[in-house]
């Protein structure tokens, strides 16, 4: 790739407009993807097309026309690629050559179209027949010691019938080792809200939107993220709604927004107001910051006890649905108020507006993302959460909620049906009834587990069902240490990643159909299904011309993989490709309190919604009411302790994602909304901190990351960028930073890698020349 001017230009037009329209028009041509391939896109998110592979954002109604969304564009136009990456490819290139590659340029080579063989001799790739790569991976499946010496990765992207058959042939073959993106992501989440609220998924749906007269938006980039969750926050600003955003980095895109779909914002330039306020806590502030709001809360409501006005918190709503209210108040009242502003770096005054804010509206929502879920506490904020918004009931009625805005397009879906290394006892069951199989009951490895595992070589067989797990992980030299490690790595995917270079003793490149291609299987062509964030379930066909006519689906990956491995499997592994209908009976079979009917409810436009209890107010906890959950405002964690030795030179770094990237896939080199372009290996640093660390915006830094174990964790070469961050606060990208991100520093509870609090001490490194016009 020719490498692009690189500069810093700060962006002060509002989010999407016309810059959204010449990204997508720069990325159809970096895909070769000729006019007529708009109509694909175009087609997208229709009731009869496929779902956006972009992220997990509901779609309006899904019968409504094409909503334009330059992430949706992008994340399509990435996988209906004109280029192809053929055996040819392999044979003129070795690994140890393509390890110089960057991450762009590898995905950029475009559609993988032969299933590959690692050959240590050539150290090249060359074709397998799928035969010869089935039996392969049944041989070193067959010859472990122990059925937990192989691990199963799944990404967010994969069907459910996918994910279904996955799930089943790894517990029938004998291990529950299934680390998933989830695990990366918002696991916080699906641990802080079952013991809370009964159900670890969100509460609300895009009706809810539709009535909210408060939105709290915290640590979320939806305009990069979710674009398509900016019109529903366009749309409640413009009804008078407020919105708060929440976050340390002023993001652009939480301030103004110009939907591409009115003529209005695209024409004035200006587009909508997003933001009534924007609070900036300091990184992992956000739990001081809500005990702080809830400290108001009963400091007005015991006032209003004494003064004998109106109540603050829902009184009947605490009596009649909760638990614990007292123990949370009494907290609140003993908590100081000096540890709330020092903790979340926010002023009382603002602390109090929210509050205010808060506490008059009726019908609050609350969304978060990886913000809060990538912290050492995130289950504990998270929970916080809970406890505000339990306080005045919102949750469970119209307009009101909780709402996990999740990143994969079917990372919810995955773990309904069963990806995941803890499923409940009740499902592991239910499994071995339907199928009359025996499965296994003790917990497998989650992401750092696994890696962990293989590290110390008691994992020797490392398969992923997408995704890319060599960089998508914290602490990226000793994970490639445990990858390599493994005897065996294979990979279904799509295109070419970092994860096919950094590789076991033996290794396979398998492609797949992507969701945008017609599967056509002996019945016909075959659609799957997918949950997004709000619990809709809904079909998808895909409607391009497959890549190449080498590629199988990944549900015929998986049933062939289990039929060339279970010599004595009872279980119709080959019946289920010739029909998805099968597979989705089995899944009926499975978990039939949530997909009865399956088959036939998918044909409605839109599908259906899945069960969730807790949006009736319905609570699935041991007491049967919703938990308020006590937790201190954290003052010992690995921050506080650098804090103590490193004093202000210590800085706590969060990684990230760049406007011009989808997870670890980099679309290109900019960051429009920051002002970034051209360049990755930025750090953006607060303009005081950059003075008195004795440093100017356009200097050179390295980052060394302050953990105890006696490694040192380094990323180099990072050009210091001045940000609207607060001090002591550093922003840079994944997964160029990932190295620092030590393997044991995870969440509490989760095991979330801590990707938004990372200590790190930084060095002035040598001279480079970019232009800085800022
Ligand atoms: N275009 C595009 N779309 C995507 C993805 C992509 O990479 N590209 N990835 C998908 C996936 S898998 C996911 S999980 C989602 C991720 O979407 P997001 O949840 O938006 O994730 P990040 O980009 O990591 O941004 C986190 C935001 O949290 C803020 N933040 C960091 N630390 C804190 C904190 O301590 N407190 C608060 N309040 N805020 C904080 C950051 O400034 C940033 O704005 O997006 C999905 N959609
Ligand atoms: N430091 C740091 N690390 C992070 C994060 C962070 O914020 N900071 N975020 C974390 C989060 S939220 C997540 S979700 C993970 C993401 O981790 P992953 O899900 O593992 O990574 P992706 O980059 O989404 O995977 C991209 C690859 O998926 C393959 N692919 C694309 N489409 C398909 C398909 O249809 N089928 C198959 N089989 N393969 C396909 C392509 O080959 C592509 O190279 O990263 C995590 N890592
Ligand atoms: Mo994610």
């Amino acid at each position: 790739m020719s490498q692009p001017k690189a500069a810093i230009k700060p962006y002060h037009h509002p989010a999407a407009g016309w810059g959204a329209l010449k990204q997508v028009a720069a990325q159809l041509a970096l895909q070769k993807i000729p006019v007529k391939g708009v109509i694909t896109l175009l087609s997208q998110n229709q009731p009869d097309g496929f779902d956006c592979p972009g992220c997990a954002w509901p779609d309006k109604e899904h019968t409504s026309t094409f909503e334009f969304c330059e992430n949706g564009v992008k994340a399509v136009a990435a996988e209906a690629t004109a280029k192809r990456v053929p055996p040819e490819f392999f044979a003129k290139h070795t690994v140890t050559e393509l390890m110089e590659w960057s991450d762009f340029d590898l995905e950029n080579e475009g559609r993988l179209t032969h299933p590959m063989r690692y050959n240590p001799a050539t150290d090249k790739y060359e074709e397998i027949s799928w035969d010869g790569a089935f039996e392969l991976m049944a041989k070193h499946l067959n010859a472990l010691a122990d059925p937990n010496e192989a691990i199963f990765y799944t990404s967010g992207r994969a069907s459910n019938e996918a994910a279904f058959l996955y799930q089943l042939f790894v517990r029938e073959f004998g291990t529950n080792n299934f680390p998933d993106c989830s695990n990366l992501c918002h696991e916080s989440t699906s641990m802080a809200l079952p013991p809370t609220v009964g159900i670890g998924k969100g509460s609300v749906t895009l009706h809810d939107f539709e009535h909210a007269d408060t939105l709290l938006i915290f640590g979320q980039n939806p305009a990069t993220n979710h674009p398509r969750m900016l019109g529903e926050l366009r749309e409640a600003a413009k009804r008078g709604a407020r919105i708060v955003a929440i976050n340390p980095l002023k993001e652009r895109g939480l301030e103004r927004f110009a939907d591409p779909q009115s003529p209005f914002d695209m024409l004035s330039f200006k587009g909508s107001k997003i933001s009534d306020m924007f609070i900036q806590p300091k990184l992992g502030g956000d739990l001081a910051l809500i005990k702080g709001m809830i400290k108001f809360i009963i400091q007005w409501d015991d006032e209003a006890i004494k003064n004998g006005t109106e109540r603050v918190v829902d009184v009947a709503f605490i009596e009649q649905h909760t638990n614990g209210f007292e123990a949370i108040a009494e907290d609140a009242r003993k908590e100081s108020w000096d540890v709330i502003v020092e903790e979340s770096g926010v002023p009382l005054e603002q602390i109090e507006e929210v509050a205010r804010i808060y506490a008059t509206g009726d019908r609050v929502i609350s969304t978060w993302g990886m913000g809060i879920t990538q912290h050492k506490h995130g289950v504990a904020t998270i929970q916080t959460l809970v406890n505000l918004m339990l306080l005045r009931g919102n949750i469970g009625k119209e307009g009101a909620g909780l709402c996990p805005v999740r990143g994969h397009s079917n990372v919810q879906g995955n773990r309904t049906v069963g990806i995941y290394e803890k499923m409940p006892q009740a499902f592991l069951e239910s499994l071995e009834r339907v199928f009359d199989i025996k499965v296994p009951r003790e917990p497998g490895y989650d992401a750092v587990a696994a890696i962990q595992a293989m590290i110390d070589g008691k994992a020797k067989f490392f398969f992923a069902l997408g995704g890319n797990f060599s960089i998508a992980t914290p602490d990226t030299d000793r994970t490639w240490q445990g990858l390599r490690n493994c005897d065996l790595t294979a990979h279904v995917t799509t295109k070419l990643n970092r994860s096919h270079l950094v590789h076991g003793k033996e290794a396979l490149i398998l492609p797949c159909l992507g969701r945008t291609e017609i599967d056509m299987q002996e019945t016909g062509p075959q659609g799957v299904t997918v949950e997004d964030s709000m619990s809709m379930v809904h079909i998808s066909y895909g409607m391009n011309k497959p890549a190449s006519p080498h590629l199988l689906s990944e549900p015929a990956i998986v049933a062939r993989l289990a039929h060339a491995t279970l010599k004595h499997s009872k279980t119709p592994w080959l019946e289920y490709i010739k029909d998805y209908s099968k597979i989705r009976d089995a899944i009926e079979q499975t978990l039939p309190h949530l997909f009865e009917n399956y088959n036939e409810r998918i044909k409605h436009p839109g599908g259906f919604r899945l069960p969730v209890p807790s949006s009736d107010r319905i609570w699935n906890t041991p007491s049967g009411k919703a938990e308020f959950t006590l937790h201190e405002i954290p003052r010992n964690s690995p921050i506080h302790q650098a804090r103590a030795q490193y004093g202000d030179r210590m800085f706590v770094l969060m990684t990230t994602r760049s406007h011009d990237q989808y997870n670890t896939t980099i679309y290109g080199m900019d960051d429009r909304y920051r002002g970034v372009f051209g360049q990755r290996r930025v750090i953006f640093m607060n303009p005081e901190d950059i003075k008195r660390m004795g440093l100017k915006a356009g200097d050179w830094i390295n980052l060394v990351s302050v953990w105890q174990d006696g490694v040192t964790r380094r990323a180099d070469h990072f050009l210091v960028v001045a940000y609207d961050i607060p001090q002591g606060c550093l922003g840079g990208y994944y997964p160029e930073t990932n190295n620092l991100v030590p393997l044991e520093s995870v969440a509490d509870l989760s095991h979330t890698p801590t990707s938004k609090s990372i200590p790190v001490i930084i060095e002035k490194a040598g001279e480079q020349k970019v232009s800085h016009a800022a």
